[in-house]
This record gives C-alpha cells, structure tokens and sequence, in this order.
C-alpha cells in the first residue's frame, strides 16, 4: 500500500475520456456463423493448433457475438465513457472484397453501435485489429501493393455504414505487432518468416493504406459525419542502461525503429533517418543492390505526411538498452537493423505476459519523448493493462498496475503539458490472448471459458476504476487541477 502516497493527487480534467478496449477475434468467437469468412487467425489456429497454449482458438471465445449486450451492459457498469472496439472484416466482407457485403454483419455492428449509444458510451472503432480475410491473404497480403486498395475500399464502406454515429476510429491497431510477427518472425498470423524484409514491406502498405483512408475520410465523410481518424501505435519506453551518451543514442535509435518507424511518416515526413541509414548500410554490406527498407516517392511522402486527427498509444513495459556489442552483418531483422540490444531488468515486477514487466515510471518518459519529437500531438492511451494467469477476482497486482500508471500519464500531462485527453483499459474481459491462449488474463471482468454461458464476473478492479472515473482522482483527496 506505500505505493499510494506516491501517486498524483490532481484531478484529471472533467473531460477526460475513461474507457476500455477490446478486438473482435479475441472476444466474438462464432467464428463461422451467419455468413462471416475465414481469417488468417481461423486459418492459422485450425491447421497448427499448436500455435497457441493448449491448442485454444477464437471459435468460440467469450461468444461476445451472441452477448453483446451483456458486454454493453458491463461497459455501463464499469462508468466509462467510451468503449474501443473493433471490426472484423470477414464478417462484413466474407472474402475481403467489397463486391460481397455480408448484411448479418453489418446488423450486428450497427446493433453494437446502437447498444452504446442507448447507454451514452461514444464507440471508438478500430478498422483493422489483426484479423484480415483469408482471401486477401491468399492474395499476398500485407506484403502485397494490392492490399492497399482493398483496405481503402473496406474503410470507405465503414465509414459509410457506420460513421453516423462513430466519431473516433483508429485504421490500425499496432502495425509493428501485426508486420514484425505475421509477416517477419512469424509468431503471428499469418505466421510468415521474412525477417528483415517481410516487416518493412508490410509496414510500406500499412502507412499507404492509413494515409488513403484518411483521406478518404476527410474528402468524403468529414464534413457531414465530424469525426476524427487516428491511428493505434505500440510501443515499450526504451531507458538508457546507463547515463552514458552512446546509450541514450541507442534508446532514442530504438524508439524510431519501433514507433518513429510509423509515427515518423505520419506525423513528420518519410522514415526516420537512422532507419533509412542503418537498414541502406547493412542491406549493402549483405550484398543486395538496394535497401530494404522500401523507398516512398516525395509525393507520397507529402500524402501519408500529416494524416492522423490523433495518436491512439498502445503501452505496457519499458526495457534497457544499449548500443549491440556483437553486429553480424547477415543477421536478418528490424532489431538487428537498429543495432541496439534490450532487455528486462531481472528486479521488474512481471506480468503473466512474458513481455509485461510494471514500470510505470516508464510511461511519463515516453509520453515525453513522443510529445518533443512529434510536435505535442493529440494522444488517448488505447491500451494499457495487466495480465496474471489465474484471473483472480481479488486482482491487487491490477489495480496497482492501472493507478500507478494513470499517475505517470497524470504526471506527463501535469509537469510536461502532454496533451493526453483519455485512457482505455486493456481489456474489458479475459479473452483469447493470442498465442498465449486463455493463459494470460488482462480482464476486469473474470470469463468462465468452461461454462457455456461464458459467464462473466467483476474482479476488484472494476470498483477501483468505476471510483477513479467518479471522482477523477487517484488518491482519496485530490486537489483541483
Ligand atoms: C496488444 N509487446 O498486443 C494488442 O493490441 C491486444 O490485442 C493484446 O491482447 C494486448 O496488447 C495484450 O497483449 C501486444 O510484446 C502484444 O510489447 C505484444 C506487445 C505489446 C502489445
């Protein structure tokens, strides 16, 4: 309990957003029914169920498909003001063209969307969270130039179903994930190894599909729907292992190679500069003609320059790191590109995920560093969270998870002016964790995955966060801000 004389005693501004997240393959499960297509995870999970923990899939989930106003009522419990989910495009585009709109999709959808509204909470839509169309990917993929018409395309008709009542979406969620393990180390799906290139060609596609559908969005919906598109980035805080010059370069080097990567583009102009020289200099001295890093054209660099209303932040941990002592020059992969090498300190307290260690000492710094490098841009924090593995209900190691945290994020927007206007819990219930399975819980509400009713239960935090969001305020008296 000494961790709560540490934190942030100011009110957060009346208009904060307070909310929590969730993505479609990880909650719908009915996987097949009413006329929603394959994915490349309902692909990969079938045919290699060793894939995950325990072979377990998104069949059947939490059936969030069938119990989704049951998940709006929980939403409405909880006292939040807005709920972050996403779409599946297999289930509104059964082979992922939109020649083949699937009308049992689009019902549902606008059912979810309806649920919210009747219960005041404002729906922040994600386009894309990870589960692309089989077809597509039979097509090449994120790895194919087709892609970005077709993702252009499938943003133009979610904005035209249901932008008349969605004022926030997100294109992506966390294009680093999805590219460096679909398309690169091949741990997610669609379980491709082509580190070193996969990534990078992916990431080319995603910034040129972003940058088309917000324009999309500006030139035909804004003006009549007034929402806004932004986009959902992930990223660690990189600390320098010691105080020396040549490791803070390595931990600002990092984090343009890890969100500069996509953020640099967007909100800057073009890939970092240290990525397009180290990835040109070892792609050379690997004996290849050019990078491999892909090259955007100045017009395209002025056309994804510029196109997002907000930054959607997506952060959990923080590790060290320092200049890579050992560079072979063969060695394939964006980490090696950036020359850089971290790690967890063996003192970090750890989550159930094994990339989750609680340092939110972290979290002020990188909020930091993103609003110095990025001109002080928009930021809601889209996702944040704890995992355990037994999904406890009187679930501690959470709740200090979350109210440390949303200190440090007070902190930033207090003594660094960061202009961070809301935060969303990852994740509204325990859900198939990806590769993880239903090992990794990062719930506020417990799911009995062995019922058939799936039924749901708060655990201690979601008191914790209904009073946060009531009185705007970590500690039991807080001061006026
Ligand atoms: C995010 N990392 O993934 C995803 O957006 C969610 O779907 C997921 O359930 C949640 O975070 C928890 O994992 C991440 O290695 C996966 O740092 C890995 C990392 C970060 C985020």
């Amino acid at each position: 309990a000494s961790c709560y004389a540490t934190l942030n005693n100011k009110k957060f501004p009346d208009d904060f957003m307070f909310g929590t997240a969730t993505s479609s393959y990880q909650i719908e499960g009915a996987w097949n029914e009413d006329g929603k297509g394959e994915n490349i995870w309902d692909r990969l999970l079938h045919t290699n169920p060793n894939f995950t923990v325990n072979g377990d899939n998104g069949d059947i989930t939490c059936n969030s498909y069938h119990k989704y106003k049951e998940d709006v009522a929980l939403v409405k419990d909880l006292n939040v003001t807005h709920y972050r989910f996403s779409l599946a495009w297999a289930r509104l585009l059964p082979n992922g063209h939109v020649d083949q709109i699937n009308d049992a999709g689009v019902q549902y959808y606008k059912n979810l969307i309806r649920e919210l509204r009747a219960n005041n909470i404002e729906p922040l839509v994600t386009i894309y969270h990870w589960d692309l169309p089989q077809g597509l990917q039979d097509e090449g993929g994120w790895t194919s130039s087709d892609i970005v018409d077709r993702y252009a395309d499938y943003a133009r008709l979610c904005f035209r179903l249901f932008g008349g009542d969605v004022r926030y979406w997100m294109t992506f969620n966390e294009p680093k994930e999805f590219c460096w393990q679909g398309y690169g180390e091949g741990t997610n799906a669609p379980g491709i190894k082509a580190a070193g290139t996969g990534e990078y060609l992916c990431a080319h596609h995603v910034l040129k599909a972003h940058a088309t559908a917000w324009h999309i969005y500006d030139e035909e919906f804004r003006s009549t729907q007034n929402g806004q598109v932004g986009i959902v980035l992930d990223t660690n805080w990189y600390e320098p292992a010691t105080n020396s010059t040549e490791d803070k370069i390595a931990s600002d080097t990092k984090l343009q190679f890890i969100f500069g990567w996509y953020a640099n583009p967007i909100f800057r102009g073009d890939y970092p500069e240290v990525m397009r020289n180290n990835i040109q200099r070892r792609s050379l001295a690997q004996g290849l003609t050019k990078s491999r890093l892909p090259e955007f054209t100045p017009e395209e660099i002025e056309y994804v320059k510029g196109t997002a209303d907000f930054l959607g932040l997506n952060t959990y941990s923080s590790m060290l790191v320092q200049p890579r002592k050992y560079t072979d020059v063969s060695a394939m992969g964006n980490e090696y590109d950036s020359e850089v090498e971290e790690w967890y300190d063996d003192s970090w307290p750890k989550g159930a995920s094994p990339w989750l260690v609680v340092t939110p000492w972290g979290i002020q710094k990188l909020l930091r560093w993103i609003k110095n490098e990025y001109n002080n841009p928009r930021i809601i924090i889209t996702e944040n969270g704890y995992s355990d593995y037994d999904g406890t209900l009187d679930d501690v190691d959470r709740i200090n998870y979350i109210l440390q945290y949303l200190s440090g994020i007070r902190d930033a927007m207090d003594e660094d002016g960061v202009n961070v206007f809301g935060y969303t819990v990852w994740t509204l219930i325990d859900n198939l964790e990806w590769v993880f399975g239903f090992t990794n819980k990062f719930g506020l509400y417990h799911v009995d995955f062995n019922s058939p009713n799936r039924t749901r239960t708060a655990k201690k935090s979601v008191g914790v966060y209904q009073n946060i969001i009531r009185t705007r305020c970590l500690v039991n008296n807080c001061i006026d801000s």
